[in-house]
């Protein structure tokens, strides 16, 4: 390393180094780094104040002397690897010709392939491992090597290889990227939004543990992988979990980062190096660093670097060289590398240009790959994360390899495909190679009998998804009975049911122990407390202290085998181990049902890519938005509430969203839910949103309990009504206060409806008008909005606590005039009754819209909206909460 410092003494400072070359010839590593250790400490506590150096030199952590042997045939698997880099290229040079701009990527694979292969021969466990699966996070971009494996083995054919890119082909094809939605026996993690990979894949471990903790399953020594770009570990999210990981002694994870140094653009880190960043951020954050930079080529140079020299250039040397010496080869590195130092220059004199260019780097060595992963898998106590050098787009030649244009090359051209099957030795002719035809292994050929003998031995093919699962049994909705039966003159907020409605759940003897409650810091904000102390927090360390409320009934208490995941203030953490509880039933072959409750407005807003990635990957669960509703969340203001997470729900494919007003509703949504997770195998997430005004709640009405699923459900009906009005959620309240004053001030007497869900209806709706246009002989379907409200052709006035669209989702679909009221523009901080007078949604303006739409229906005078105005002091000057 560069030292500023000049030495006074350099014979003395020799005579330490030979002691300590002494002691580890001696005595070997261990004691060396504990008499190091040991001065080290001695020197700071008598005032030395050594520096805090994180990293450590631009070198290999493993030394060949320490590399373990090779255990595989290193010939078969070059030409296995050589085979699967050459259909991985093709498959997207193909797709780019016969469709220009379908796009895909070369270099992300081509910069890994090693990387991959050693793993797959030597390390990944599949599905029917004694010891279970390995749980893998593939870098997004490199699908196409994935494929082009999964092809060689014949899980896919040539077929489905053409069409990569094009999944709507009449035969089906391949998808861009992992996406288990859409190819669900195959892949099983969403990974292509950058940064989601890497926390959901700590959260992944984690719950691992959890399992085991809990007794759910034995520890076989199951491992998560997750592979990375060094670009895409600029997303806060890549490292903003990493002290979690060592802090519950995660062994059973191991990043693997690509760091071929380039991201889209350009480098990663141009002035410095991006491996020396991250050695220092991931060992600052506890993790077990491998740098694995230089390929075996290296060994001797850098055993003959006995004056430090070689090692003082590589310190020296910025990433932005690096990738210059990459293009521009072995002359251009001599001059400007080692021809910085005559010294240096002496020292590769015997090496050739060419040599020199393509002395092997430890990313594209399977020796250095194989030792860094063995050392992985068996390190104990602390994640680990292998930084692997690798050269983007290595092979392509002048097509891109390491160039700033690399990450979008997509396609080759018929020189560039020679020279890429020169340089991999692909058994192929020009005319053939011109074409860049799948390549597929002879089946009697060594390699493939390599190929599926290595997977076989190792328990299968991967990536695979599979669903092992049984049914779990579900209790009557009955154990919900006291939710069902009203609240009588308690008033309760729908926040207090739905904890209710938990306690009794992991309290009940089938399903019980299944449930994961998660929570970000806010159980007390919600009530949830009293559960700290009956199902315990989960803590692989149990509690090594003595809480502070230990003499209390419901003190705080953490235990190793607790049910509850208390996640601190962290909502993309909690919602990654939502999204690991909630696939359970495929990971681990075991239904597990995650209750996710947190502050509505840090859910959808803040981790929406998340949850997408949730749907994506088939999650189960229950998310619930509590303390909800921009103006039922009274006091905090503008950034605490949530009035368009519904919109954000209605958008999401998967999920199923419900705004509710009484406890029998989310009593039935939840029983209905499990149901539909635990017997019917769907893969659906309810969003709930809960809010904290306490109101008293009704028994349930007779016969409901389907129309409360399908989101609307009648409260009250009347002969012949005028008109009707739509209420959801907490303003349900001031709905039925509004049909009062309609009827007391006015003798009006509206149908009130509740809505539980406008996106169900809307879906429903949809689905039905769809089929309606495409089956023009046949009789009409009917929605249930049509069912429930084409008998009255009237006006419709429809409140929420979510900005307009949300209730105007059903306008299209609804008979008669459409009136929708809503709190769009931001919120403020004042009591509820003052929120819903400025958003216009209380019971007056109810009253006053419904008037005005009578109106305009022709059933009353417009002089009664002046009149209803007045009565009701509605300033016509007041300003819009919209623009204010
Ligand atoms: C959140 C997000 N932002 C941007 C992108 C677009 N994108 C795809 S690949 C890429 C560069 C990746 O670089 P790196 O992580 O270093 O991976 P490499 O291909 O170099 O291995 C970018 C910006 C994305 N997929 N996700
Ligand atoms: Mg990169």
């Amino acid at each position: 390393m560069t030292n500023p410092y000049k030495d006074p003494d350099p014979q003395e400072t020799q005579e330490w180094i030979e002691s300590i070359k002494d002691a580890l010839e001696e005595h070997g590593y261990e004691r060396t780094r504990h008499l190091l250790e040991t001065l080290i400490d001695f020197a700071q506590s008598n005032g030395a104040r050594l520096p805090f150096n994180t990293s450590t030199p631009f070198v290999n952590t493993i030394l060949p002397s320490q590399q373990p042997p090779y255990p595989g045939d290193r010939d078969i698997e070059r030409k296995i690897k050589s085979v699967v880099r050459w259909n991985a290229m093709a498959m997207v040079t193909k797709a780019n010709t016969e469709t220009p701009g379908i796009g895909g990527h070369i270099s992300t694979f081509a910069s890994a392939a090693t990387l991959y292969e050693v793993a797959f021969n030597h390390f990944f466990k599949g599905a029917d491992h004694t010891d279970g699966q390995d749980l893998i996070f593939f870098q997004g971009h490199a699908s196409p090597g994935i494929y082009a494996r999964a092809y060689l083995e014949g899980r896919l054919n040539g077929q489905q290889l053409h069409n990569f890119r094009r999944e709507l082909s009449e035969k089906g094809g391949l998808s861009s990227y992992p996406h288990p939605y859409l190819m669900p026996d195959f892949w099983q993690f969403a990974t292509v939004s950058m940064g989601l990979g890497p926390i959901m894949a700590i959260y992944q471990a984690r719950f691992m543990r959890y399992m085991i903790d809990r007794g759910f399953m034995e520890d076989t020594d199951r491992k998560v992988f997750a592979y990375l770009g060094d670009g895409e570990m600029d997303e806060p999210e890549s490292l903003g979990a990493l002290t979690l990981a060592s802090r519950e002694n995660l062994d059973n994870l191991i990043f693997v980062v690509n760091c071929n140094l380039q991201r889209l653009d350009g480098p990663v880190r141009g002035n410095s190096k991006v491996i020396q960043e991250l050695e220092r951020a991931f060992r600052g954050a506890g993790w077990n660093v491998i740098k694995v930079i230089w390929g075996s080529d290296w060994d001797e140079l850098l055993e003959n670097d006995a004056s430090g020299l070689l090692l003082q250039r590589l310190e020296e040397v910025v990433d932005g060289d690096l990738l210059k010496y990459v293009v521009e080869g072995g002359a251009y590195l001599r001059e400007h590398f080692y021809g910085k130092y005559p010294e240096l220059l002496k020292m590769v004199e015997h090496i050739s240009d060419e040599e020199l260019a393509k002395l092997r780097l430890g990313g594209h060595d399977p020796l250095k790959v194989y030792a860094a992963y063995n050392e992985a898998v068996n390190f104990k106590g602390k994640p680990t994360v292998i930084l692997a050098r690798t050269i983007k787009g290595y092979g392509l030649g002048e097509a891109g390899e390491g160039r700033n244009i690399t990450h979008n090359q997509k396609k080759l051209n018929e020189e560039e495909l020679l020279y890429f099957r020169d340089r991999f030795n692909v058994p192929l002719s020009d005319e053939e190679a011109m074409k860049a035809p799948f390549y597929r292994l002879d089946e009697t050929s060594l390699e493939y009998k390599y190929l599926i003998d290595r997977r076989k031995a190792l328990g299968g093919s991967l990536p695979i998804r599979t669903d092992r699962s049984t049914p779990l049994d579900l209790p009557d909705i009955s154990i919900f009975q006291e939710l069902l039966d009203g609240t009588g003159d308690r008033e309760i907020s729908t926040t207090m049911a739905y904890v209710r409605l938990l306690t009794i759940l992991t309290k009940d003897k089938t399903i019980g122990k299944h449930i994961v409650p998660i929570i970000p810091d806010e159980a007390r904000t919600f009530g949830m407390d009293p559960l700290f102390r009956q199902l315990g927090i989960y803590s692989h360390k149990g509690q090594l202290y003595d809480p502070v409320d230990s003499d209390q009934f419901l003190y705080y208490k953490e235990v190793k085998d607790g049910q509850i995941l208390e996640e601190g203030i962290n909502e993309a953490g909690s919602i990654s181990s939502f999204i690991a509880a909630g696939m359970s039933y495929s990971t681990h072959g075991i239904k597990m049902i995650p209750f996710y409750i947190y502050y509505s407005m840090f859910g959808f807003q803040r981790v929406w890519d998340l949850i997408w990635a949730a749907g994506d990957m088939r999650v189960r669960g229950f998310l619930l938005g509590g303390t909800a509703g921009r103006t039922t969340l009274n006091g905090e203001g503008l950034q605490h509430q949530d009035g368009h997470s519904h919109l954000a729900a209605a958008a999401t494919p998967n999920i199923k969203a419900y705004d509710l007003a009484y406890a029998y509703e989310i009593a039935t949504i939840v029983h209905h839910g499990m149901k539909e997770m635990c017997q019917d195998d769907k893969d659906v997430i309810y969003y709930l949103t809960l809010e904290n005004e306490n109101y008293t709640h009704q028994p349930m009405p007779e016969g409901v309990a389907d129309d409360i699923i399908k989101g609307l459900y009648k409260i009250h009906a009347t002969e012949n009504p005028t008109m009707r009005l739509l209420g959801s959620g907490p303003l349900m309240g001031e709905v039925l206060a509004a049909a009062e004053l309609l009827k007391k001030d006015w003798h009006i007497e509206p149908g009130i409806w509740n809505v539980t869900s406008f996106s169900e209806l809307r879906r429903d709706a949809e689905e039905i008008e769809r089929w309606n246009l495409i089956h023009p002989e046949n009789d009409p379907k009917h929605s249930h909005l049509e069912q429930c409200l084409s008998k009255h052709h009237v006006p419709t006035v429809a409140v929420s606590d979510y900005v307009k669209m949300v209730s105007e989702q059903i306008g299209p679909y609804v008979p008669g005039p459409y009136y929708a009221l809503g709190t769009d523009g931001f919120g403020r901080s004042d009591t509820r009754e003052n929120l819903r007078h400025f958003f216009e949604v209380d019971r007056y303006y109810i009253v006053l819209t419904a008037i005005r739409a009578l109106a305009l229906d022709g059933k009353m005078d417009m002089s009664k909206v002046d009149e209803a105005m007045k009565k009701y002091n509605l300033d016509p000057e007041k300003p819009s909460p919209i623009t204010v």
